[in-house]
């Protein structure tokens, strides 16, 4: 932890049909869960401090959430690591080329929120993308897919890891410019505060793309029209090998949003009911119309950048500091703590994530690559765009 001041707290079938994997809450279960009023814009950096760095316990004492919630979560994150473990393995093969870029280690960001918000909201997130529509429904068949560049894939095999995409569970991608999702998350809120459909948008971004002109722009407008969004950056410490000390004067990235009067806070994202709590808070404030939130998950990436990274540039101890504070492992020691299950059930959805996972490999190798027609399609909404050359 030399470099950062980055601190988290504690601790099927052959087809690309939609997973059983579990979906968001129905509207108004989250807000039962809500815990009213929060403080939110922390005044200093000690409050900050004190408000994501507890002890690594972390058992709670007291069940916040109901057994199927734990589960959930738990069954969520195992997924999403599993599935990037395996990815990881393939890319080491050559099997997936390009970029890649995982996720383990911030699973609780995804998760938690999922449980926090309803399945009509809608996500946009950066080229770290794999773990946001796994958590939302999407087959890990079309994911893989994706990755292998099939024709079977959520994109068609055209968009690879940084470009997933799945319409059906509102994943609005997915996108390689650093910062490009935040004032589309404002515009994707908009649309929804125009249309008067309740729903909020919730716009992921690493800590690299807090610095984009875009943001600030985004920010500006999404206070002044009181847009349903959430902005979420995750602050994992690094720009590729870049820690946010060398290139923020302000290194406690929330405050940034207090420069637009943007109810903002800092959030222990190791710590999946924290993930929650503050999605859920700040869901409610964005149903109200009372405009947007920006959230500062304060996480981990395990792995360097993309799987061209050895991470040099960061210490052992930082990362076994991190992996002591495991999200998914947190989850099943409350899970079995409190015996909202047993030792047996937990294997048993360690045993059928495998599964999952080993059928979309087969999947993936078993599609076929898109065909040379599918080159100029899905480029511009036009079909017939006149400016296409062959
Ligand atoms: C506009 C732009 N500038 C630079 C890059 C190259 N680039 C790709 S990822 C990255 C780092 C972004 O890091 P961060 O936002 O912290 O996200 P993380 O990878 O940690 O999830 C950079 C600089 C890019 N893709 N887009
Ligand atoms: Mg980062």
């Amino acid at each position: 932890m030399a470099e950062t001041k980055v601190k988290a707290a504690p601790k099927a079938s052959n087809s690309t049909k939609k997973s059983s994997a579990p979906k968001a809450a129905p509207k108004g279960k989250a807000a039962a869960t809500v815990k009213q009023p929060d403080p939110v814009l922390p005044a200093t950096n000690a409050e900050a401090k004190a408000a994501t760095g507890a002890p690594k316990a972390t058992t709670p004492t007291k069940l916040e959430f109901p057994k199927e919630t734990y589960l959930t979560w738990y069954e969520q994150m195992q997924l999403m690591r599993k599935f990037e473990e395996k990815a990881g393995q393939l890319y080491g093969q050559q099997k997936i080329k390009g970029f890649c870029h995982l996720y383990i280690g911030q699973e609780a960001c995804v998760a938690g929120a999922v449980s926090a918000l309803t399945k009509d909201d809608k996500w946009i997130t950066a080229y770290r993308d794999h773990a946001h529509p796994l958590a939302l429904g999407t087959s890990p068949n079309a994911i893989m897919a994706e990755l292998f560049a099939k024709a079977t894939g959520c994109s068609k095999g055209k968009g690879g890891s940084m470009h997933i995409f799945d319409k059906d569970v509102n994943f609005i991608g997915g996108h390689g410019i650093v910062g490009a999702q935040v004032p589309m998350g404002a515009g994707i809120g908009f649309a929804e505060k125009y249309n008067k459909t309740g729903n909020l948008c919730i716009a992921y971004m690493g800590d690299g793309a807090v610095r984009q002109g875009a943001l600030h722009e985004a920010f500006n407008m999404a206070m002044l029209w009181k847009l349903p969004v959430i902005f979420v950056v995750e602050n994992n410490g690094y720009a590729m090998g870049t820690s946010v000390q060398r290139t923020s004067n302000v290194t406690e990235l929330y405050h940034i949003g207090r420069g637009y009067d943007m109810p903002s806070e800092p959030v222990n994202a190791m710590n999946v009911e924290d993930v929650h709590n503050a999605v859920a808070r700040a869901a409610e404030r964005a149903r109200a119309g009372e405009g947007p939130t920006f959230l500062e998950f304060k996480t981990y990436r395990y792995k360097g950048h993309s799987m061209s990274d050895p991470a040099k540039y960061r210490t052992k101890e930082e990362l076994e500091d991190y992996r002591s504070r495991d999200s998914i492992e947190a989850v099943r020691h409350t899970i079995l703590t409190h015996k909202l299950a047993t030792e047996e059930d937990l294997t048993a959805i360690d045993e059928k994530i495998k599964a999952q996972v080993q059928e979309s490999v087969e999947f993936a190798e078993n599609s076929p690559y898109p065909t040379a027609d599918e080159l100029f399609k899905d480029v511009y909404v036009q079909q017939d765009y006149p400016y296409i050359r062959d």
